[in-house]
């Protein structure tokens, strides 16, 4: 059984991580043109790199839930045939134990050189705009896809997308493209749709099944039903 597993910000929520839209959501007391732009980096690079600075030092004090821990689980038993995405760019998934993951909106601890164009992990803070370590030029950028840009790993997601037998959305409010329509390129190619989120998403109607909850506990339980299935 081919899965592919789309996650956002709630996946991360029960961790400590705090959502983008949610009342308390990282986008208050910034306007996504601001931080989320390349115009708003222009506009004001220092104001960006600490908005992300400061999420990547948080990483450290936020720990996987059962939610990533039960992908990995699923990963372990299906190995390729699971295609993991996330829109988040934290390392949540990765500390889960997931191998393979596609970060298609990029990742807190990479940076990318806006000079040499390269990418390379990077943990500490950007805000001091520290030399690139492979051109020494002082461009370097957090290697997320802000909004206008392009996603990473679109060709992959695609494919993936057209051999699923089943698509599942855990915890993302379904409002940002290309990702929020992947459910209906899911459903064209044949695959069942299955939504795992706190509330109805902006996108729920696309989906065959819904259930709503804490994915701490709704995922466990789904790979679980997932696991009976496809071990002998
Ligand atoms: C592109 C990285 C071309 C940075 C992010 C008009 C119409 C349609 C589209 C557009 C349009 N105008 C412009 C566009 C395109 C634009 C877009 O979609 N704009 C929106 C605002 C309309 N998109 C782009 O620009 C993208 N690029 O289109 O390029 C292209 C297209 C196709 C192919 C090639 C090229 C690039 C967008 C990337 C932006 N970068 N993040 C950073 O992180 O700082 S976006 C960011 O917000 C996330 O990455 C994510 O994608 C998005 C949504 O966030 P969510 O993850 O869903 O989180 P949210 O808070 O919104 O929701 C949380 C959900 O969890 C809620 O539903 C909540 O109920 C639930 N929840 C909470 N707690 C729990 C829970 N669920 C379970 N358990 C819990 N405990």
């Amino acid at each position: 059984m081919k899965i592919v597993v789309l996650t956002g910000a709630g996946i991360s929520a029960e961790s400590g991580v705090p959502t983008f839209r949610d009342a308390d959501g990282l986008w208050e007391g910034h306007r996504v043109e601001e931080v989320a732009t390349p115009e708003g980096y222009d506009e004001s690079p220092a104001l960006v790199q600490k908005f992300y600075d400061d999420r990547r030092a948080a990483l450290a004090s936020v720990e996987p839930n059962p939610a990533h821990l039960a992908l990995a689980r699923l990963e372990e038993a299906l190995g390729p045939d699971l295609v993991l995405v996330t829109q988040n760019i934290d390392d949540l998934h990765e500390r889960g134990g997931s191998t393979e993951v596609l970060h298609m909106h990029g990742e807190l601890l990479s940076a990318l050189c806006r000079a040499c164009q390269s990418r390379m992990p990077w943990s500490g803070e950007m805000s001091g705009f520290p030399p690139c370590p492979r051109c020494g030029v002082s461009e370097l950028r957090p290697d997320v896809v802000w909004f206008g840009e392009i996603p990473y790993e679109m060709d992959r997601i695609l494919s993936a997308l057209s051999e699923a037998d089943l698509f599942v959305s855990i915890g993302t409010s379904g409002a940002v493209y290309p990702a929020a329509g992947f459910v209906q390129q899911a459903a064209r190619s044949g695959a069942r749709t299955l939504e795992l989120n706190l509330e109805p998403s902006e996108g729920t109607v696309w989906f065959h099944e819904a259930r709503h909850g804490p994915a701490g506990q709704l995922v466990p339980a789904w790979v679980d039903e997932i696991l009976l299935r496809v071990t002998p």
